[in-house]
């Protein structure tokens, strides 16, 4: 359906998960409270978040199946995308200084149920402990590979000067239109990865901030995406939730002063990690022996303690002997992380009770979901080491390295596309190494990488792109994800690669059916039998609530039959024509 004249070229769902915060809180007798139903309500009311004259054209039939909550439109964005969503209202909604480890979990679990149904999840949260509840996410989501946006707002979308709106806005365009495979934060304008962010103002608008590390996006009048700056887990392992958080974990600030017994107290059982905030650049006294000592005989006793400074830009080096002095007691030096990342990292690991103290410590020192910088030894590769680019550079006249860049970010997407196609995994591995971007599309038609690998069926090269944070939920022009090429083109081996690492079928109940009964009629038993291997229901039912048993039936298939009845298919279910 077309309403405000821009084409929709595209739908995509997602899941809101709105915990509470100011956004959706009311004034009564002077001060905010939590107030149920009422954001729904409001936004409602929004325009730009809900399309009205959309809503009250669709039929009832034509509104999504099998889910609960109340579906809202967005309007058709400028990019031809229209977001519907649904926003799941917890209970009791809290103001997020009541925020607990469960609550984590429940938020955790939420988009766990609910991953194979959206393209992408929005988290409406206070803002006083967003960005604890961000950094934990962040690490209970395990090769996550939808984006998951945090939002809320300093002021409530009631009042008529609010951040709610926009913030609110934003979130859902990114969840809606891009995949960033990150537990990311919206505010003011920006994209943050949610665990290198932290709140910085009380007062204003731009509430948040991310001192070592630029924005993964930035709304202007273009919506910029800094792709090469997106983290990818290994994408060859499915989607999981680790919720086991240990609570025996927390933050102690040093001042001057502070004495042995206060550290003492502090770090006795049954505490296990600690984010010790320390001076500068990592350091602390050098002249306190009873310090040190407490700090030596916790980390003896296996306390997992991390060296983070109190200052909010740069990072933690062991620049001076106050530094040093640290190392030397078992401190582990924590980069460039938030306190906030610190400490809910300590809580994801300790909670990994198969691993050993060495494991976990080493865990604590790698980076795992971009949340700090790993000093490199090695110098970095630079474009201009590229003979290839540098020859095309030279043919066309280019000096600039504005426009090297622009020649660079032109050419590697279509060099990744040729050896994703030949399945030449040497050179897709070169050219990652010079920062080519594994879900770059080459074309008009969005085709990624992996799609053409699929397509091509290049098994070791699917592979790799996985291994290097291909996404598997990636949709082309014409709707197609990488699974749907796989099965398309027959090649089982990546049907069943895609699968393990957690890729599902994308297409709505009807689609898939109207493809399995043209499959049906035409008695394809081998296709089927892919559509199989990616776990489809082949009880779907068409327009005509017909399913492929019956349109087999009726060409009188007997293979089809047979394969169908061998595959759970219910042979009592009852077309509209009874
Ligand atoms: N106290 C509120 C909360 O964190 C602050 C906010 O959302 N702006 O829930």
């Amino acid at each position: 359906m077309e309403v405000s004249g821009t084409k929709c070229l595209r739908e995509s769902r997602v899941l809101v998960l709105y915990t509470g915060g100011t956004i959706g809180m009311k004034k009564i007798d002077g001060a905010y409270h939590p107030k149920t139903g009422f954001l729904q309500s409001q936004i409602k009311r929004l325009p730009m978040l809900y399309d009205d004259e959309f809503m009250n054209e669709r039929s009832t039939c034509e509104a999504s199946d099998n889910c609960s909550l109340e579906e809202l439109a967005m309007p058709i964005s400028t990019h031809g995308v229209r977001v519907f969503y649904y926003i799941k209202e917890y209970c009791p909604i809290k103001d997020s200084s009541n925020m607990t480890i469960s609550d984590w979990i429940e938020i955790a679990l939420d988009i766990k149920n609910n991953y194979d149904s959206y393209d992408g999840f929005v988290v409406i949260h206070g803002t006083d402990t967003m960005a604890y509840s961000v950094s934990a996410l962040s690490f209970m989501l395990e090769n996550l590979g939808k984006s998951v946006v945090f939002t809320g707002s300093q002021v409530p979308i009631y009042e008529q000067r609010n951040d709610g709106r926009d913030n609110l806005l934003g979130a859902l365009v990114i969840a809606g239109h891009y995949i960033i495979p990150e537990v990311s934060l919206y505010f003011a304008g920006c994209l943050y990865r949610g665990n290198r962010s932290t709140k910085v103002s009380a007062g204003s608008f731009d509430a948040f901030d991310s001192p070592n590390l630029p924005p993964l996006v930035t709304m202007k009048v273009k919506i910029e995406v800094q792709w090469d700056a997106i983290f990818r887990s290994n994408n060859s392992k499915k989607f999981t939730v680790h919720t086991n958080m240990n609570p025996n974990i927390g933050l102690l600030r040093l001042f001057p002063g502070i004495t042995a017994e206060t550290v003492h107290a502090f770090l006795k059982s049954p505490m296990m990690g600690v984010v010790l905030q320390t001076y500068g650049t990592g350091n602390a006294p050098n002249n306190r022996d009873d310090l040190i000592t407490e700090i030596k005989k916790a980390t003896k006793r296996g306390v997992i303690i991390i060296n983070c400074t109190q200052c909010l830009h740069g990072p933690v080096v062991d620049q001076y002997a106050t530094g040093k002095i640290l190392l030397d007691a078992g401190v582990i030096p924590g980069s460039d992380m938030t306190p906030e990342a610190a400490l809910t990292k300590l809580s994801y690991v300790l909670g990994k009770t198969d691993l050993s103290l060495n494991q976990k410590q080493e865990l604590i020192r790698n980076n795992i979901r971009g949340e700090l910088t790993v000093a490199h030894t090695k110098e970095q590769f630079s474009l201009k080491d590229n003979s290839f680019i540098e020859a095309v550079a030279s043919s066309l006249k280019i000096s600039s390295s504005k426009e090297m860049e622009f020649v660079r970010q032109a050419l590697l997407p279509v060099l990744m596309s040729c050896a994703a196609s030949s399945g030449n995994v040497e050179t897709l591995e070169e050219l990652v190494n010079q920062g080519a971007d594994v879900n770059a599309s080459t074309n008009y038609d969005g085709r990624t990488p992996l799609h053409i690998a699929c397509m091509e069926g290049n098994t070791e090269a699917v592979k790799f792109l996985l291994e290097h944070g291909a996404s598997t939920q990636v949709k082309d022009r014409f709707k197609s994800s990488p699974l749907d090429d796989a099965i398309k083109f027959r090649h089982k081996e990546i049907v069943k690669i895609l699968r393990k690492a957690g890729a599902h079928l994308m297409k709505t109940s009807i689609e898939t059916a109207v493809e399995l009964c043209r499959l049906a009629a035409k008695n394809r038993v081998e296709d089927l039998h892919m559509w199989q291997l990616a776990n489809v229901d082949f009880n779907c039912c068409d327009y005509d609530k017909r399913t492929p048993l019956h349109v087999a039936v009726c060409r009188n298939n007997v293979e089809t039959v047979a394969f169908l009845l061998e595959h759970r298919v219910d042979p009592y279910l009852r077309d509209v024509f009874g």
